[in-house]
Parts: C-alpha cells; sequence; structure tokens
C-alpha cells in the first residue's frame, strides 16, 4: 500500500471511530470513499437489533426504524415519499409500508403466514412480496394499500421468491427454488426460464435500462453477483472473492450496483460495484451486519418539508 493510501486508511478508520461515537447523525457523517448518486436504504443490526436505515450522498445514516422486532429489507416507493420493509413486530412477518421519515409505519399484509421482501412497482400502484400463506413460498402482488393480495405461482412447483418488477412494469422476475430465475408478465401468466440461469441462481434485480439481470449465483461455489443480458448474452461474474455476496440493487443511472457482502461471521458491508466489475467499494465499513440496500429514487426532489439538505 502506498503512503497516501495508507494515510487515507488511517483518516477513514479515525473518521468511522469518530462517527461511531457521535452517532453519525444527519450530515455530520464522515464522506464516502466514493461519490453516490442518490441515498442508500439498507438494514443494519448497529442498533442492537435489526432496524431500517438511511446513508446519504455526505456519509451521514439516520435510523429510521426503532422497534425491538426484526425490521430489514427496505424497498424506496417509486416518488421516494415512503419505503416499505418486513417486520416481526407484531408477531410474525408481515411487509410495513412507512414515511421516507420513519413515521406512520402500517402493516399491510396482516396475515399469520410470513410475508416478506416487498418490491414496489414503478408505478406505485402495487407491491410484490413472498409469502408462504398457501403452504409452499410463492410471489404475490397486492395494491399499494395492502388490499387484494393474489398469488401468481400457485400453478409452479416448489417455492419462488425475491420478486423484482420489471422498470416498465410489464414483467415480473423472482427466483424458483430447484430451477433458477424466472421471468413473468406481471400478471403471473407465460413464466419462463431466465437465459443461462441455473438451478440455485436467486435475487433478481433489473437493471434500469431492462435490459440485463443482476443476481446472486453459486455456480462457481461461493455466492457471488453475477449479470446478463436478457438474451443471455455477456454473462459474467462481477464479484470474485471468497466473501458470501448477494441481494444486488441497480442505481437508477445505471452507474452502480450495490450488494450485500458477508465479510465475516456477523459483519456484512453493503458493497459497490460497477455493472462491468470495476470499483469494488465496501460503502458500510462497520462492525454491524450491514445489508440489503436499496437506492432512494433518482426522480425524487428534496422537498422544502422535510428541512433536509441532502442531494437526492
Ligand atoms: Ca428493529
Ligand atoms: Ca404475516
Ligand atoms: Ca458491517
Amino acid at each position: 500500500m502506498g503512503r497516501a493510501a495508507a494515510l487515507k486508511q488511517v483518516r477513514l478508520a479515525v473518521l468511522a471511530a469518530l462517527c461511531f461515537g457521535l452517532g453519525c447523525g444527519d450530515g455530520t457523517g464522515p464522506g464516502l470513499p466514493v461519490e453516490i448518486p442518490t441515498a442508500i436504504a439498507f438494514d443494519s443490526d448497529r442498533s442492537g437489533n435489526r432496524d431500517v436505515f438511511v446513508l446519504w450522498p455526505d456519509g451521514g445514516v439516520t435510523q429510521l426504524t426503532d422497534d425491538p422486532g426484526f425490521d430489514g429489507s427496505p424497498d424506496w416507493s417509486p416518488d421516494g415519499e415512503r419505503l416499505a420493509f418486513y417486520s416481526d413486530r407484531d408477531g410474525n412477518t408481515e411487509v410495513y409500508v412507512m414515511r421516507s421519515d420513519g413515521a406512520n409505519p402500517q402493516n399491510l399484509t396482516n396475515h399469520a403466514a410470513d410475508d416478506a421482501h416487498p418490491d414496489w412497482s414503478a408505478d406505485g400502484t402495487k407491491i410484490a412480496f413472498h409469502s408462504d400463506r398457501d403452504i409452499t413460498w410463492d410471489i404475490w402482488v397486492m395494491n399499494a394499500d395492502g388490499s387484494e393480495p393474489v398469488n401468481l405461482t400457485g400453478d409452479m412447483p416448489g417455492d419462488q421468491g425475491f420478486a423484482a418488477w420489471s422498470p416498465d412494469g410489464t414483467r415480473i422476475a423472482f427466483h424458483s427454488r430447484d430451477e433458477g430465475i424466472y421471468i413473468a408478465n406481471a400478471d403471473g401468466s407465460d413464466p419462463r426460464l431466465l437465459a443461462q440461469t441455473v438451478p440455485g441462481d436467486a435475487q433478481p434485480a433489473w437493471s434500469p435500462d431492462g435490459d440485463r439481470i443482476a443476481f446472486l449465483s453459486e455456480r462457481r461455489g461461493v455466492a457471488d453477483i453475477w449479470v446478463v443480458k436478457l438474451d443471455g448474452s455477456d454473462l459474467r461474474a462481477l464479484t470474485r472473492d471468497p466473501a458470501q455476496d448477494g441481494v444486488p440493487a441497480w442505481s437508477a443511472d445505471g452507474s452502480w450496483i450495490a450488494y450485500s457482502s458477508m465479510q465475516r461471521v456477523n459483519n456484512a458491508e453493503v458493497m459497490l460495484i460497477r455493472p462491468d466489475g470495476s470499483e469494488q467499494t465496501n460503502l458500510t465499513r462497520h462492525d454491524a451486519f450491514d445489508a440489503w440496500p436499496d437506492w432512494r429514487p433518482s426522480v425524487y426532489r428534496v422537498s422544502a418539508k422535510e428541512g433536509r439538505s441532502h442531494a437526492p
């Protein structure tokens, strides 16, 4: 390591220590190792249990949930005004929606089965999630107010999970445990295996231009982030390291993929990588479990009532 790089590491370590001591509130945190185009929601146990946080482009971190239960897997609404997440605070896992400042959490699913991993449609009217309410795990879609839940994959054998809407809202990608990644129409019809997928592929994420899918694959023996075009071309592993990587999320401008990486036992980090596999960067650099990144939509503009100086 060169002297400048070593000094930078020391500086970051000192800033991280200060940040930890001061609680790292809005706008007071250290800078990030790279510029990010928008804020990133993620979940972390740095509060003592899993909660939802937002990491701002200036390095500040805001805690949005403060409940003893599990709160995780945040997903921004397309207008940036709300966040969906799931929580077991009411006894079993349910999909919730809260305002983007953490206020007014509402239980949308209210079902004795487990309901988890929400994904908001691009027009904001629907939320996909997975649930075992029909015995096996299936992809369900409900209106954004929780009404009219519909099972999209009840006719498919085995377990399906981790729904991801296409950017134009016409299709939904998901994984089917024993087969790989499927893409179906938004009503669940015509499910087809993604080109090049293999059993064990999971957690699909659409690129903003709709041409590519990022996903988790263990085809090389360790969980890495892979990308393939919908036509099956340009298949590549973006991460190639011993850490278990998962839950990729594209930034709205397509310039970055955020993902979770299990660095050590009980210490995951939110990482960034370019879609060509370059500039792999540890964004959270925190001893806690930090995972499930989701980018704030770029269309969002800060409203005066929020009283925030953060760029979108
Ligand atoms: Ca919690
Ligand atoms: Ca439930
Ligand atoms: Ca961490």
